[in-house]
């Protein structure tokens, strides 16, 4: 063989060596096969729910470290829109909203990424994730082919898949699939011309090889219209379920490829004045088992469920919001402590592949700080110069939160009496337009509270032309079911006796600006108000410090509310979240040390909307060092739907 032909032929054997070594990373179904192949070669994946967006991103790496060393493969997550488009057209993607931060965690981890972008996530998250500025249509049907829903959604997904692109396996990241929509079979419009237009929007921009897939119950009934066409469709059910007749119903839609559980429930979530959902390790980690045995992908919803920070809960319908907590009773709890559920779950991984040498993170130490004492700076109907940023605005009927441009928290509803109200007189919400939660005073001195799908009048007196102040508190949109479209603030009018109540002055109350600020704090010594059953809502302020010579402190720490009845939590500026003992299951709130300092005064902040204990006992809140999410107070509301 002459020279030529010899150094073509090295180059072309060359050439092929190196095809194989570096051929493109891949990632796709096999359907001749019934699995997934990664870089062509039989891949299953075991994976976790981690929502980076109940984390704080200094604890991203922990959680994660501690779902790779239970011997994961892969984590889930999803993206809620409303978190990272808070207005139209305004993007946040920083700090603890860093997604790309969090992918490249997952790849420096090993994990792959099970990614679900919604536009729709459900998840127990305010509106399931959708903005509530989308409601600005008044008659918008979300989840559909709505043109104004379709618009916003391409500009979203325009703004979010590009930079979701380079995290693609195919393209050297970590993502392996992509979720459209959420459980869409269990929604009532069944609008495939919507699906299809998901499915088109995301090839547009993550190209051709990604694999799409969907999520539904696990029935026929729920796969009918949430599965399609180029989008492989997989199921959700939990350990009570009949996993045989669950993954029938995915063979009725997928005849072949891998069976998956995209959401296998290791707990379950909560609602205020419900109980504590616990789900036996033993149950979970045998139907794990099962699942595993048969070959199947799957994904624990949830391996860390994390908090709600904020506003930022959802609510089921009849309207009960879900607490500060999404502890899940998750293998991982809230505040990323190991349990038995998580090592009886690696016990039974191990079974099917090797885990991970070397040490498992700790539990993080908490630490009890003790009690603080609280003072009363103010009322909120004394604080509207304050907090009412651009002035009240001037209605003949009430507005809501969209109408006021404003998504979330609490809103001031100002008016006179129109008669004399010498006998106790009927206040009224005859549609139940209360959205959520209305504070009544009268000339300052408080009246009542009405509540949606529960109280819709109360009893008032006061003479013609008393001031009526309503702060009207927003405790997180519907995430499931055809109410998503959640309006907030009084959504329909009020009556005293037969007439309706007009000429309002309404408040928009930028009450986290004004805590960030300092302007809610207690100067003078404020006298505690006189002991009653319920008071007018008020802020609170106290501080400590936490000291510099103690080793590893700050430290985490859980915050309770002694003898407080229900309110919102603020410290150091950052919204921990809403308390509500007097209801329960959820009596302390988790409290991550990033908040904490050892060199300046700890700051806390409260607003509390029924009554403090300070005329009658200590007043104080307390940290302590372990939790309390199943309390068992004498209220509960009717089970949801939804077994685990
Ligand atoms: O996809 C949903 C997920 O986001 C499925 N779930 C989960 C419950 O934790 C979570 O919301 C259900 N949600 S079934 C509806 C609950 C109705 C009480």
């Amino acid at each position: 063989m002459d020279l030529n032909r010899a150094s073509a032929a090295l180059l072309l054997l060359t050439l092929m060596q190196l095809s194989f070594t570096t051929a493109a990373p891949s990632f796709s179904v096999d359907y001749k096969h019934n699995r997934f192949l990664k870089d062509g070669k039989h891949f299953r994946y075991i994976s976790g729910s981690i929502h980076y967006n109940r984390i704080p991103r200094v604890y991203w790496k922990d959680r994660l470290l501690k779902m790779y060393m239970a011997g994961l493969n892969a984590i889930q997550t999803y993206i809620p829109w409303n978190f990272h488009e808070p207005t139209p057209g305004k993007y946040d993607f920083s700090g603890d909203r860093d997604l790309q931060h969090f992918l490249q965690l997952c790849k420096d981890l090993g994990l792959l990424v099970i990614l679900r972008p919604g536009p729709y996530i459900c998840a127990e998250w305010d509106m399931g994730g959708l903005p509530s500025w989308l409601l600005k249509k008044k008659d918008i049907v979300l989840r559909s082919s709505d043109a104004d829903y379709i618009a916003a959604v391409n500009k979203w997904m325009g703004k979010l898949l590009p930079m979701m692109k380079p995290y693609l396996y195919q393209n050297g990241g970590p993502i392996i699939t992509v979720q459209v929509e959420n459980e869409y079979g269990s929604y009532f419009s069944c609008d495939f011309d919507y699906l299809r237009h998901l499915v088109k929007l995301f090839r547009s921009h993550l190209g051709d090889e990604v694999v799409l897939f969907t999520t539904d119950g696990g029935s026929k009934t729920n796969l009918k219209c949430g599965s399609l066409q180029g989008a492989y469709a997989t199921v959700d059910f939990g350990p009570s379920a009949n996993v045989t007749a669950a993954f029938e119903a995915q063979r009725h839609a997928e005849p072949y490829g891998p069976l998956v559980n995209s959401e296998f429930y290791t707990g379950w979530l909560d609602h205020w004045g419900g109980h504590h959902s616990v789900v036996p390790t033993s149950v979970v980690v045998k139907v794990l088992n099962e699942m595993l045995e048969m070959g199947a992908s799957v994904n624990m919803y949830m391996f860390i469920g994390g908090t709600n920070f904020g506003y930022w809960n959802g609510a089921n319908t009849p309207y009960a919001p879900q607490p500060t907590s999404y502890d899940y009773d998750a293998p991982l709890t809230e505040a990323g402590d190991l349990t038995e559920k998580f090592f009886a779950i690696r016990d039974v991984i191990k079974k099917f592949r090797k885990i991970p040498d070397g040490m498992l993170p700790p539990s993080t130490p908490k630490f009890a700080y003790g009690k603080v004492t609280m003072k009363k700076v103010k009322t909120v109907s004394e604080s509207l110069e304050i907090l009412s940023f651009s002035g009240p605005v001037k209605s003949t009927y009430p507005l809501t939160f969209v109408d006021m441009d404003q998504s979330f928290g609490y809103m001031l509803y100002q008016t006179t009496l129109p008669i004399d109200c010498r006998k106790p007189t009927a206040l009224s919400s005859p549609l139940n337009g209360v959205n959520d939660r209305a504070y009544v005073t009268v000339d300052g001195v408080a009246a009542g509270i009405l509540e949606r799908d529960k109280i819709i009048t109360i009893n008032i007196t006061g003479k013609a032309g008393s001031r009526l102040d309503i702060l009207v508190e927003n405790m997180g949109r519907v995430n499931f079911g055809k109410n998503i479209n959640d309006f907030k603030g009084l959504v329909t009018n009020l009556t005293l006796g037969t007439n309706i109540l007009g000429n309002w002055t309404i408040y928009s109350l930028s009450i986290d600006e004004a805590v960030k600020q300092g302007l809610l704090w207690n100067t003078g010594s404020l006298q505690n108000s006189a002991p009653t059953v319920l008071s007018p809502p008020a802020f609170y302020s106290g501080s400590f410090s936490i000291p510099d010579d103690i080793p590893d402190l700050p430290q985490d720490t859980y915050i309770q509310f002694p003898d407080w009845k229900k309110g919102q939590v603020w410290i150091n500026g950052f919204n921990i979240g809403r308390y509500w003992p007097s209801r329960g299951p959820q009596i302390t709130l988790f409290v991550p040390a990033f908040l904490l300092s050892t060199s300046a005064l700890n700051n806390i902040t409260l607003l509390e909307l029924e009554a403090d204990p300070c005329s009658t006992g200590p007043c104080v809140v307390e940290f302590v060092n372990s939790p309390v999410i199943n309390s068992t107070t004498k209220y509960t509301i009717p089970f949801m739907r939804g077994t685990f």
